[in-house]
């Protein structure tokens, strides 16, 4: 399948994904938002629901404070022309939502570090390119949108200066886990092999293009951002997506992909599978 190809018409909700049932009572605007959709009733209107359920939570706060909603909000947004599946409210505070995480992402700010021993197994989770059709052996990093594509092994990687660090893997669900990771640096591989790129955008892909993830070229060289092979210890294991994943402690989880097969740079935003599904391009924390 093709990246930017949605791949069916599956409930998008990804499994421990979706919003928290019951609102977090630390967070007014969510409580206040769960009660005036209870109020209205809007399961009988699955467009605006759904539009709802598909973002993450903080970007579903920050909508909904954007439409200043009450009841009237609700009944207007439900009258308006679906841009991309949202209702344009939503679309826009999305946008607004990507231009504020540009203009505000701090390259030099990085995720909190933990001691070593409080580095636990994280659950397995997503496992949308990773399946059992994968021999290890044959695997190959293909690197593409430079003037010549190349093809590297593990090797070629490993030769890269190793970096550990214990960080915390923060799923959108609202789990998180303490994970040693090792692997090498993002800027390290584009140094040492796509030197002087200067697109805007790096595309990385599993093997069978079935899982893709979409990141701006600042997110991409932090310092924290690796490619990494070895986790709490031990050389990834399938499951967790090797013989290589990214490793991003300054986004979501789902910025995480597992098992990659294809790094592109490219000057245009590339497709992203959850953010077509409505979910927050850029995923920071
Ligand atoms: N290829 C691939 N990578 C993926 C996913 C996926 O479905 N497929 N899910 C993401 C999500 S939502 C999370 S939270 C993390 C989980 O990583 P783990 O299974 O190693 O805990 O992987 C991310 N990377
Ligand atoms: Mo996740």
């Amino acid at each position: 399948m093709m990246p930017g190809v949605p791949p069916d018409d599956r409930p998008v909700i990804p499994p421990g994904e979706n919003l928290p049932l019951s609102p977090d009572p630390t967070e007014p605007e969510a409580t206040a938002l769960a009660q005036s959709s209870d109020a209205l009733s809007l399961s009988d209107d699955a467009s605006v629901a759904t539009a709802m359920r598909r973002m993450t939570r903080r970007s579903f706060i920050k909508a909904g404070v954007a439409v200043a909603a009450g009841a009237g909000g609700f009944y207007w947004l439900k009258s308006l022309p679906q841009v991309q599946d949202l209702a344009w409210p939503f679309r826009t505070a999305l946008e607004t939502n990507e231009r504020l995480a540009n203009a505000l992402f701090d390259p030099q700010k990085t995720a909190v570090t933990h001691q070593r021993d409080l580095a636990e197994t994280p659950r397995i989770n997503g496992e949308v390119g990773v399946g059992a059709d994968f021999d290890p052996a044959q695997w190959q990093l293909h690197v593409t949108g430079l003037a010549t594509a190349k093809a590297l092994s593990l090797t070629d990687i490993q030769a890269l200066p190793r970096h550990e660090m214990v960080t915390e893997l923060m799923c959108i669900e609202g789990w998180s886990t303490v994970v040693q990771w090792a692997g090498v640096r993002f800027a390290d591989f584009v140094a040492r092999f796509a030197s002087g790129i200067r697109t805007r955008y790096v595309h990385l892909t599993t093997p069978d293009d079935a899982y893709y993830v979409g990141l701006d070229m600042a997110s991409a060289m932090h310092p924290q951002t690796l490619l990494a092979f070895e986790m709490n210890g031990a050389p990834l294991s399938l499951d967790h997506g090797a013989p290589l994943r990214l490793v991003i402690p300054v986004k979501y989880g789902v910025k995480n992909i597992k098992r990659i097969g294809t790094i592109r740079f490219t000057d245009e935003r590339p497709a992203d599978y959850w953010a077509e599904k409505g979910y927050d391009w850029y995923a920071g924390l």
